[in-house]
């Protein structure tokens, strides 16, 4: 048994000779030989090349089980993402994904909530689900942020979240905001307006994370959110353990690893990871926005999340940025319906207000789901036709 780590490899070497500095430096080699090394060592942790695609610049790396501690992600990421981006031979390399064995998945517990549960929670279970991001991004008040809440909470959302930047500021103290946005949403339920997930992001430091994670949910939050590529994978994975609610993850600093196609990381290992670390839903990129994306790369993380995996339950992939009413379907098209579609700007930018902004993200859901172009739908649905007519220079997808 072993991890098979795929890169994309660019050298003057042979992709087998590339694969080869990579195998070696990343687990018994360097840069001369010692004499310090064992038969043991050779026979049992060297790592080697176990295929390569020459049209593709592909290289499989096969890394030994012994080389391993499987429930040490850090560790891990020191092996098949470590001193390899700095060889000098590689003038690029990318690692495109992760091929875990059976017994290293099976270490992990995973998300506490599977696709259904979340579906469930907001009566969306045969639709995708609609998301907003309070904006401005950070400086409202807590009453404030709770009233923008309850107005995309009535217009139709399922899912309120932080911006990736508010957290615990002077301005706005996170559980001064979980007891204000909560009691707006039960407000809102009372109203008729069903169950609204609020995502309180509590990324902070690894000594008081789980601290802020217990703290929320204590004081009413039904779900917490974290910036996984900052505060780390097993951050993540000790929220997750830690409470009982769904866990919302941004994925803020990835485009330093993921934008450039020819060296970094691909998205697709960081889903694998943060669906092991028990994250329930995961930005994964727009088909049509304001963030750079690759299709090819978004597909393979959809399936990464929401197929069969050893038994882990599935993860919801999370479609945003730039988005708004007029670009639901092309990114639907892309998502099927088990996704969460949010919009920021594209909901507190609508003229009319929040509260239509959600009115029109979920009327354009309506049209996707009911199959109509969603200009006809917006012919009966004025808050639709609002949002198509304010942002028609960008309605159809570049
Ligand atoms: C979207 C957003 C999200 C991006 C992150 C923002 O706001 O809140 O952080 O979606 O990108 O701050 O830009 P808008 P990604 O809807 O107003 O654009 O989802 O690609 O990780
Ligand atoms: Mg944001």
């Amino acid at each position: 048994m072993s991890l098979l780590a795929t890169y994309y490899v660019e050298s003057e070497m042979s992709l087998v000779e590339a694969g080869r500095e990579i195998a070696l430096e990343e687990s018994v080699g360097t840069w001369t030989q010692v004499h310090t090394s064992t038969d043991w060592i050779e026979k049992e942790l060297k790592a080697t090349v176990d295929s390569v695609d020459k049209d593709n610049n592909i290289v499989v790396v096969d890394y030994p089980d012994k080389l391993f501690e499987y429930d040490n992600i850090p560790q891990i990421l020191s092996i098949v993402a470590g001193n390899l981006f700095g060889l000098s031979e590689l003038k690029n390399v990318r690692l495109e994904n992760l091929k875990f064995p059976e017994k290293a998945v099976k270490m992990y517990s995973g998300p506490k909530h599977n696709i259904k549960d979340l579906k469930e929670f907001v009566d969306a279970e045969n639709r995708p689900l609609v998301g907003t991001i309070v904006k401005p991004k950070v400086g409202l008040s807590p009453k404030e942020t709770s009233k923008v809440a309850y107005e995309a909470a009535i217009g139709g959302v399922d899912l309120i979240k932080d911006d990736e930047t508010l957290t615990n500021q002077d301005f706005c103290g996170y559980i001064d905001r979980v007891v204000n946005v909560m009691e707006m949403l039960d407000k809102a339920k009372e109203e008729g307006h069903g169950n609204t997930f609020y995502a309180v992001n509590i990324t902070s430091s690894c000594n008081e994370i789980v601290d802020r994670a217990v703290n929320a949910v204590e004081h009413g939050a039904n779900m917490v959110m974290v910036d996984v590529i900052t505060t780390g994978y097993s951050a993540l994975k000790m929220i997750s353990n830690a409470v009982d609610v769904p866990v919302h993850v941004h994925r803020t600093m990835h485009a330093a690893m993921t934008r450039n196609p020819k060296h970094g990381i691909s998205m697709l290992p960081i889903s694998k990871l943060v669906r092991l670390c028990g994250g329930t839903q995961l930005h994964t990129g727009s088909y049509h926005g304001k963030m750079h994306g690759n299709t090819k790369e978004i597909d393979a993380c959809k399936q990464a999340l929401t197929t069969e995996w050893h038994g882990l339950k599935n993860v919801l992939p999370v479609a945003s940025g730039g988005i708004h009413p007029g670009l639901v379907a092309n990114n639907l098209d892309g998502y099927g319906e088990n996704c969460i579609v949010q919009a920021g700007g594209g909901i507190h930018g609508h003229p009319d207000g929040t509260q239509a902004g959600a009115k029109a993200m979920k009327q354009a859901i309506d049209a996707w789901t009911k199959k109509i172009p969603t200009k006809q739908y917006a012919e009966t649905h004025k808050e639709l036709k609002t949002a198509l007519n304010h942002w028609e220079k960008s309605t159809t997808p570049p």
